[in-house]
C-alpha cells in the first residue's frame, strides 16, 4: 500500500514544513512512521500511525481510552514536578487533527493518529543489563499505579484479549478447520501447548472465583514498549496505549517475563539460545514491585511467577493459531515465521518450568 504521508500529516495540527517521514519501529500490528517538520529553522518530529482496525475494531473508541490515559498521566507528572522539577518522566501526547479529534480517517478507511516524538529515549527489543530490566519493569508498574484511580472503565480495545482459555479454544478451532494445510507440521508444538491445557485457565477461574481483581492494565507490556531514557537510563515512557483496558495486573508482568528475560529474540530459530535468565527475571520482579507493590494483595503477588509462564504459552498459542490460518494477523517477514515465533516461546516455557521454584521462592522472599 502506498500512504502518501505528507498528505497523511496535513490533516493534524502541525505547524511548518513537511521535511520527510521514515517507517519506524518494529511492533506487529500497526504501521508506524516518524516524520520530521521544519518549525522555523528547528527539525520536530513526530510519530504517525496507521491503526490496524482488523484487530482494533473500534478505533474511535480506542482513541477515546487514549486519551483519557494519556491525560491522567500527564495530570500525575505535573503534579510530580512541583517537588522534583528535573523528573524525566513523559507520557504520549496526541496532536489532534484539524477538526479537533485525535485522529483522521481518509477515504479508503484507513484510520491515523499522530503524537509528540519522545525525543533523547528510545526502546530495545532485546534488554541488555538488569539495570535496564528494572527499570522498565518499574515504568510499567508506576503505568498501572498511576491509574489504580481513573474514574469509570476503559472500553475493551480486544475483548477477551487475555482470556487465556479462549485463545486455547481458538486454536483448536484453527487445527479443525486447518485452513492453509499446515497441521501436519506442528505436532510437537500442539502437544507441548495441549499436555499444559489444565493451567490455561488458572487466573481466569481464580478471577471468577473473585480471588484476583480486575485493574487497569496496558496488556502489553513488551519491554519495546517503554521508553528508556538515553541521558538517566529510567523507564521514562510507557508507549503502545491501544490494549489499555481492564485485566489482570499478571499479565503485564507476565510479558515483561517473556520478553524481558531470554537473550535471544521473540523468532529466534536456534533454540538453544533461548533461556529464562533468573537475574533479569530477579530485576523485573524488584522493579515492577517498586511500581506495583504499593496495591497489589498477597494472592496477587503469589501468582506473579507463573504469569510469566501462562503468558509465554499464550502467545505461543496465537503465534500457532495463526501460523495454521495462514498468518493473517501478525505482521510476518519469512514463510514459517509465526511457526518459528511459537517454537520460541514454547522453548522459553520450558526454560521457565526448570526454574520455576526458584522463582516463586524469590517472589514469596520479597
Ligand atoms: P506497535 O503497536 O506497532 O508496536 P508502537 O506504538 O509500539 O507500535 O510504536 C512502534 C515503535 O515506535 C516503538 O517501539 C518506539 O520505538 C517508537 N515510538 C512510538 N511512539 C513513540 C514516541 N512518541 N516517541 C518516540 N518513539 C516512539
Ligand atoms: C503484538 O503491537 P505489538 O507488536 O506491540 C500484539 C501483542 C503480542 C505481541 C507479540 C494488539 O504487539 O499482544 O504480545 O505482538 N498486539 C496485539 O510480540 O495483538
Ligand atoms: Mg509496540
Amino acid at each position: 500500500m502506498n500512504i502518501e504521508l505528507r498528505e497523511v500529516v496535513s490533516h493534524f495540527r502541525i505547524y511548518g514544513e513537511f521535511v520527510i517521514a521514515v517507517p519506524f519501529g518494529t511492533g506487529h500490528i500497526n504501521d508506524t512512521w516518524q516524520v520530521t517538520f521544519d518549525q522555523g529553522g528547528t527539525l520536530l518530529h513526530y510519530i504517525v500511525q496507521r491503526v490496524n482496525t482488523n484487530v482494533f475494531r473500534k478505533p474511535e473508541a480506542l482513541m477515546e481510552n487514549f486519551v483519557r490515559v494519556t491525560e491522567h498521566i500527564a495530570a500525575r507528572i505535573r503534579e510530580e514536578k512541583k517537588s522534583n522539577p528535573t523528573t524525566r518522566r513523559r507520557t504520549l501526547e496526541v496532536v489532534p487533527a484539524h477538526t479537533g479529534v485525535p485522529y483522521w480517517r481518509d477515504d479508503a478507511g484507513n484510520f491515523f493518529r499522530c503524537y509528540v516524538f519522545v525525543e533523547q529515549a528510545r526502546t530495545y527489543d532485546i534488554l541488555e543489563t538488569p539495570g535496564q530490566a528494572f527499570q522498565a519493569a518499574a515504568a510499567f508498574g508506576r503505568f498501572q499505579c498511576d491509574l489504580a484511580d481513573l474514574d469509570g472503565r476503559l472500553h475493551e480495545t480486544i475483548p477477551d484479549f487475555h482470556n487465556t482459555p479462549a485463545r486455547l479454544a481458538a486454536l483448536e478451532q484453527a487445527v479443525r478447520a486447518d485452513v492453509a494445510g499446515r497441521l501436519a507440521g506442528v505436532g510437537p508444538e500442539l502437544d507441548f501447548i495441549l499436555a499444559r491445557r489444565e493451567e490455561c485457565s488458572r487466573l481466569i477461574d481464580l478471577q471468577a472465583q473473585g480471588e484476583l481483581t480486575e485493574r487497569c492494565t496496558h496488556n502489553d507490556t513488551k519491554l519495546n514498549n517503554v521508553l528508556i531514557d538515553d541521558l538517566t537510563g529510567c523507564g521514562c515512557c510507557v508507549i503502545d496505549l491501544d490494549t489499555v483496558m481492564p485485566g489482570l495486573p499478571h499479565y503485564d508482568f507476565g510479558d515483561m517475563v517473556r520478553t524481558g528475560t531470554s537473550p535471544a529474540a521473540e523468532d529466534e530459530t536456534d533454540l538453544s539460545l533461548v533461556t529464562m535468565r533468573f537475574g533479569m527475571y530477579e530485576a523485573l520482579l524488584r522493579g515492577y514491585l517498586s511500581g506495583a507493590g504499593k496495591f497489589l494483595n498477597p494472592v496477587e503477588k503469589s501468582l506473579l511467577p507463573f504469569s510469566g509462564k501462562l503468558i509465554t504459552l499464550e502467545i505461543g498459542i496465537r503465534f500457532l493459531t495463526d501460523y495454521l490460518e495462514g498468518d493473517v494477523y501478525f505482521k510476518t517477514k519469512r514463510p514459517g515465521h509465526n511457526l518459528d515465533r511459537c517454537r520460541t516461546q514454547l522453548a522459553l516455557v520450558r526454560s521457565i518450568e526448570m526454574q520455576f521454584d526458584a522463582m516463586r521462592r524469590l517472589a514469596d522472599s520479597l
